[in-house]
């Protein structure tokens, strides 16, 4: 029998991942969500069609080069099968002028266990995302008897699941941070909506983040789902953007994790992991002011690193700050350059994807202080 699927965290021995890749990147039209997501002083405000072909070509050598770091050091390595993304995606029950991309495969898929599961994300463009990744879901169930391959409900994204008013170009950063403090998203609870990148997995918890792009009903929807795991909500009221756990929050090893400064974990939400003797320490500062052109993520991808076991970690080549820090923290680090990809979804968690690390199901937090399971 093979066994092909099983991860239950970010941290325990990696030995197969998934690698996005660029081909076909469109940078979407303006719809509901990700209105509010690009900073209104982006210049990728009002633009919209295919990237530039020799930023994908860049991307796509970051990544290739990614991978072949990764299968240096024992990794199996899986690769999406690109779809042409600059056509109409169109439902019953809304239209949008094309898709996005198949490059941070960590927004689309859920691993837990033998489980891999695509995600109900809000963005209208990510819709059929998921089907960049169905020919190795289905090798992998061909080949692995106890692989459960899963789709979540799919949302309607209905004009519903949206706040209409929320878009406001005027707002403040001020105001705007007194928005996500106050858990006010655009999105609204009207069906359950996430990504992937907003669930930090630990064993029996499931930390997800309240932001932009998960709502609560998709908590509750967790809870249901997975009676035997524990679900807590997290929000991270410093962010005037909060989509992806990701880049904020970030376990290096069991009882280690460290956080965004701009983005600390509120008092009453850090009772839990106090209580287990989990050490939160504040990331370093990013090595750049500034993201790279027609990039959606913030300059934190510096912390978005891939850990490979609980002794070593890849960290983007000139996130030179994010590396010392690992390394004091008694990770060893090795650097591989992926900033030309940070444009096309993210960074180096982001990029991939858990299909096996070693390791069961533990249960790293016997004592569930604080109130992060009440959502
Ligand atoms: O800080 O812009 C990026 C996370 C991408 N998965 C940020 C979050």
């Amino acid at each position: 029998m093979t066994k092909i699927v099983n991860s239950w965290n970010d941290f325990d021995p990696l030995k197969h991942v998934i690698v996005g890749r660029a081909d076909n990147s469109v940078i979407p039209p303006e719809e509901p969500a990700t209105s509010e997501k690009v900073p209104v002083d982006s210049e990728m405000r009002g633009m919209w069609g295919p990237r530039p072909t020799e930023t994908v070509e860049k991307a796509n050598a970051q990544l290739d080069n990614y991978a072949k770091v990764l299968e240096g050091l024992g990794v199996k390595v899986d690769r999406p099968t690109p779809l042409q993304w600059n056509q109409e995606i169109k439902t019953p029950d809304f239209r949008t002028e094309s898709g996005m991309t198949q490059m941070p495969p960590r927004d689309i898929l859920l691993t837990i266990g033998n489980e891999i599961m695509a995600s109900a994300n809000s963005f209208r463009c990510r819709y059929f995302e998921y089907l960049a990744y169905w020919p190795l879901m289905n090798e992998y169930f061909e080949a692995d008897p106890e692989f459960k391959w899963t789709q979540a409900p799919r949302p309607r994204l209905t004009d519903k699941s949206y706040k209409h008013n929320y878009y406001d170009e005027k707002i403040t950063l001020e105001e705007r941070l007194v928005r996500t403090a106050n858990k006010d998203f655009v999105t609204t609870e009207a069906e359950p909506m996430w990504d992937a990148a907003d669930v930090m997995r630990m064993g029996k918890d499931l930390f997800i983040q309240h932001g932009l792009t998960t709502n609560l009903k998709a908590m509750e929807w967790f809870k249901r789902y997975y009676p035997d795991l524990r679900v807590h909500s997290l929000n991270f009221p410093g962010d005037p953007y909060p989509i992806h756990i990701d880049a904020t929050f970030v376990p290096l090893r069991p009882g280690l994790i460290i956080n965004n400064p701009h983005r600390p974990l509120p008092e009453d939400q850090r009772k839990i992991f106090e209580a287990n003797d989990w050490e939160i320490v504040s990331a370093a500062t990013p090595a750049h002011d500034e993201p790279p052109a027609l990039c959606y993520s913030s300059v934190w991808l510096s912390m978005n690193c891939l850990v490979v076991d609980h002794k070593t970690v890849i960290v983007e080549e000139s996130e030179v700050y994010q590396a010392e820090q690992m390394d004091k923290l008694g990770m060893n680090v090795i650097p591989v350059p992926l900033r030309d990809a940070y444009a096309f979804g993210g960074g180096l968690h982001c990029a991939t994807a858990d299909v096996y690390r070693e390791g069961g199901c533990e249960d790293y937090f016997p004592n569930q202080a604080g109130d992060t399971t009440l959502v």
